[in-house]
């Protein structure tokens, strides 16, 4: 019944948002442009998804100058890729509890993986060899990332991207999200969705998710649920996630 787990990347696989808002940051810094990203504006332009769409958002949004041209915010993003690369490739991010032993069962138990992510796939390649080696990426049968689709998250296109290139329908997955503009695009894309909640999505609201937890859960770290059915083990795994599709009935907004 259940033949491929689909990851979202940030925020899911890892935190990474604070490494993505300093690479901003520091190419802003280094290209003279005198925009600063806090905390709080950041956690207001997560709303956008996609780099390049959240700086031409910021610039026609907050009125900021120069308004560069889609030329000039792609080089700049470009450079921001290649900070990020940096921090990713350094070490300085780590797989958040129990995704590594989650992705090493369904290996072991001939469950496929996918990724469908909106950001750049640079970013995907580097965050997964550096946290699970660089056989890793071979994982994953597909990965749908960044420009791939015309139109990135809270729109389904890279969710189906990923089922059409899986040849499943989606009943037969279950996608891993960390934000409301992922828990859409996995809905719309006809998928059920486990939510774990990151450092810049703790406030948002879920509704449709087939639980909502703080993380997946180790054992003898476990999890908190948030919302959803009871998690006796205290860790999600293949056979939980099973158990919750066969009784699932999604749940209505917390
Ligand atoms: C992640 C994003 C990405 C990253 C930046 O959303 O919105 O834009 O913040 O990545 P999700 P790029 O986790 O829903 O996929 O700068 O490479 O676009
Ligand atoms: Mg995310």
């Amino acid at each position: 019944m259940l033949e491929a787990l689909i990851f979202d990347v940030d925020g899911t696989l890892a935190e990474t948002e604070e490494a993505h808002r300093l690479s901003f940051n520091a190419v802003f810094a280094s290209e003279g442009l005198g925009w600063v990203w806090d905390q709080p504006l950041y956690t207001d332009l997560l709303r956008i998804t996609g780099g390049k769409e959240r700086i031409a958002h910021y610039i026609s949004a907050y009125g900021v100058k120069p308004a560069l041209t889609k030329d000039a915010i792609a080089l700049l993003h470009q450079k921001k890729t290649a900070r990020y690369a940096a921090m990713a490739s350094g070490g300085e991010l780590q797989l958040r509890p129990g995704i590594g032993r989650l992705l090493r069962q369904a290996r072991d138990e001939g469950v496929r993986l996918a990724i469908a992510t909106t950001t750049s796939l640079p970013n995907v390649e580097n965050l997964i060899a550096a946290t699970l080696g660089a056989d890793a990426v071979g994982w994953f049968e597909v990965i749908g990332a960044g420009d791939q689709v015309a139109a990135k998250k809270p729109a389904p296109d890279i969710y189906l991207h990923v089922l059409e290139r899986l040849r499943l329908p989606p009943s037969a997955c279950l996608a891993f999200e960390d934000s409301r503009n992922g828990l859409e695009a996995a809905r719309a894309a006809g998928l059920a969705v486990v939510v774990t909640v990151s450092s810049y999505t703790a406030d948002e609201e879920f509704p449709g998710a087939l639980v909502i937890l703080n993380h997946l859960g180790e054992p003898g770290q476990p999890c908190r649920v948030i919302a959803g059915p009871a998690l006796p083990s205290g860790y999600i795994d293949l056979e939980t996630l099973t158990g919750m599709m066969r009784s699932s009935s999604a749940l209505p907004a917390r």
